[in-house]
């Protein structure tokens, strides 16, 4: 982690990786913005899935591998798990070792007769599906959240053409993509009225006090967040409220006042744009969304 976050502060836009946000501390933040009243892509999500359940196993198809990139929201495992017909294995992957085996524990007790096949790994990094005991159809990747938000869209291109390689033709993908809209939606859903996005962006520098043994004065640093109309995106800043100097180990960083240290994008897409970005390896074979079209569902076939 070290020598990512000191790559980033070194660039002339200070940097440190969205990734980083998720210590305990931070999930537990995340998990409380789920619930916000303006935070809409979880529950819209939710609701979407929930109101198409039906259709959306049937795209899925039966005898399928369900591979879960992420095993973050249960929720929504749970949804899918209990509408499937017959599947032949889940495998939630995750990058922490102790979060994918307590969402097993859990699964385990409530699927008694779910195979369950955990992989510890980084998904956006190639990694293998293990071998599946029960004859099945097809792999299909589960990846809600609009996670691939957080990637520049080159990057995203890069992570599907990864993600298309554990997949042979007719096998599927099920991914959660938020969608363009007005920009008051999109900016009150990064800047909530309990400030608890705030705290989530603080966290980051928190973390880095105790883990890489920074000084952050976290006091003097301020949450920014608003919708780059231009680039499609919400960004996240944390912005110095004054000119000051942060020593990580033996590096010394200095950050002037009104200058802002990036820590996330969230892309947003049109249908169509998200259409052209997948299809050199996807055809999107059915969206769902909800009535505002505020979020999406999509089913995507690779080509
Ligand atoms: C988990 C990346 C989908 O971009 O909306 C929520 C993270 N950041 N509030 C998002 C997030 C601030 C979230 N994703």
């Amino acid at each position: 982690m070290f020598e990512e976050v000191i790559e980033g502060l070194r660039r002339p836009q200070k940097m440190i990786p969205s990734k980083f946000f998720y210590d305990e501390r931070g999930s537990e933040l995340f998990d409380e913005i789920t619930r916000l009243d303006e935070y809409y892509p979880t529950r819209t999500e939710t609701r979407i899935l929930e109101e198409n359940i039906e259709e959306i196993a049937g795209a899925v198809g039966e005898q399928s591998v369900i591979v879960e990139l992420g095993s973050g929201n249960s929720t929504k495992t749970r949804l899918l798990l209990d509408h499937m017909a017959d599947i032949s294995a889940y495998v939630p992957v995750d990058i922490s070792e102790e979060y994918l085996m307590k969402t097993v524990r859990m699964l385990k007790k409530e699927y008694p007769d779910l195979s369950i096949k955990p992989v510890c790994a980084d998904y956006t990094k190639p990694f293998q599906i293990p071998p599946i005991a029960k004859p099945f159809e097809y792999y299909v990747i589960f990846y809600p959240g609009s996670t691939i938000g957080n990637f520049r869209p080159e990057k995203a291109r890069l992570f599907l053409k990864t993600i298309s390689k554990l997949l042979v033709p007719g096998g599927g993908m099920l991914i959660g993509v938020d969608l363009k809209k007005d920009r008051e939606t999109l900016e009150a859903a990064y800047n909530d009225s309990r400030c608890v996005t705030a705290e989530f962006n603080l966290n980051m520098l928190v973390r880095m006090n105790r883990e890489l043994n920074a000084d952050f004065d976290v006091d003097e640093f301020e949450h920014l967040a608003f919708y780059n109309e231009e680039k499609g995106r919400i960004e996240m800043h944390l912005v110095s409220r004054q000119k000051q100097e942060v020593h990580l180990q033996d590096e010394v960083i200095s950050i002037d006042e009104g200058e802002t240290i990036h820590t996330e994008n969230s892309y947003k897409y049109s249908l169509e744009e998200f259409r052209e970005l997948v299809k050199e390896w996807f055809e999107v074979q059915k969206v769902w969304t909800d009535e505002k079209e505020l979020f999406s569902m999509q089913y995507l076939v690779k080509k």
